[in-house]
């Protein structure tokens, strides 16, 4: 529900730590942190083509995608900001082949972070709504120099995950494992308020989000759903369906929190090779622990998207993720077909 007395970000983190064991020093540092850095992002992005930085970098990441400028300003800003606190054993970025170090000079922490610098940054240029996804995770015990495998923890591992949102206003929404919260950047004072505590997504939804051009390379029973719901009320489903695709999978999951519905983007044969277009640990789990968190499911169409073991740190992924009754009714699509098989 929307709140009527002011608590900013750091006041939520303190109280929290108060109340609850789940939260130390050292990640209410890190939250804030991030926050901060996330703070620069939007500034950046808000300046749109004043700042000069709208385009591509002529640069291409680890995934073979061409980077944006805003994207590899955002790695930067994201890199600086956590390499001097402390609380931080190493952090993974979507946009680097390999682990980023914390340098030698600055003590370290236990926590590894990782994240989406500029989710949705094709979107950039059109003044189209973007964002940062993040994840936390504990760095094994011993482990000082955290290498790919060290990250590789499934997601129900999670000790926080979060994103932004820079769209008309900037919002940052958190889990730290109790509850999913949204904050509201208010630009007057620079700090994030909270405005929504223990969001709640509808567990049954008329709302679904994917993007149909790939429709002639979906696997079958994702081809079977998807027609059952286009049919409506005339169809198996006895309802009308509306759609909507950002492509930004940050706004897309903001409208599930915020009104219900389910996003998916199933593996598809486009390029068979490829376990799906999303990544497991930069959007996929982050996502899928904000989600569980206010009451909706997260499933690879299969099985539970945070129980799948990483093998690799930029590993891909099938998503359907949101409302719970949809999540389930999608899986169990895929489920059957398989059984049938
Ligand atoms: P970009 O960051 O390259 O714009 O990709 C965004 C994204 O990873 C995710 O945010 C969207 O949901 C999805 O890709 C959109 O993919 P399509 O362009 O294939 O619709």
């Amino acid at each position: 529900m929307p709140l009527s007395r002011s608590i900013s970000l750091t006041r939520f983190l303190i109280e929290e730590q108060r109340a609850h064991q789940h939260i130390n020093a050292d990640l209410r540092l890190l939250i804030e942190v991030v926050a901060r850095a996330c703070k620069t992002i939007a500034i950046a992005v808000g300046k749109g083509d004043l700042g000069g930085l709208l385009g591509e970098a002529g640069s291409g990441n680890v995934q073979g995608e061409a980077q944006q400028k805003l994207d590899v300003l955002s790695n930067e800003i994201l890199l600086e900001a956590n390499a001097w606190g402390g609380h931080l054993a190493g952090c993974a970025s979507e946009e680097m082949d390999d682990p980023h170090p914390i340098p030698d000079v600055y003590p370290k922490g236990n926590y590894l972070l990782l994240f989406d610098p500029l989710d949705g940054s094709s979107n950039i240029d059109v003044n189209i709504s973007v964002g940062t996804i993040f994840s936390v995770l504990h760095c094994p015990d011993g482990v000082t120099q955290p290498r790919a495998e060290h990250y590789c923890q499934p997601g129900a591992m999670q000790v926080a995950a979060g994103y932004t949102v820079y769209g008309p206003s900037t919002v940052l929404v958190l889990t730290l494992g109790h509850g999913t919260h949204v904050f509201t950047l208010d630009r007057e004072l620079g700090s994030f308020v909270l405005t929504r505590r223990d969001v709640q997504i509808p567990a049954q939804t008329r709302e679904f989000a994917i993007n149909m051009s790939n429709q002639r390379h979906w696997e079958e029973p994702t081809q079977r759903y998807i027609a059952d719901l286009l049919a409506g009320k005339d169809g198996p489903r006895g309802k009308d369906f509306n759609m909507r695709w950002v492509a930004s999978m940050v706004a897309d999951v903001h409208r599930i929190l915020t009104r219900g519905g389910v996003f998916i983007y199933p593996w598809d044969r486009k390029d068979a090779s490829k376990p799906g277009k999303l990544r497991l640990m930069y959007e996929a789990n982050p996502m899928a622990f904000l989600v569980e968190q206010a009451g909706g499911k997260a499933t690879t169409g299969r099985d539970r998207i945070l129980e799948v073991m990483p093998t690799a740190l930029h590993q891909r992924v099938p998503v359907f993720l949101g409302s719970r009754d949809e999540v389930d009714e999608a899986t169990r699509y895929h489920r059957d077909f398989d059984a049938a098989k």
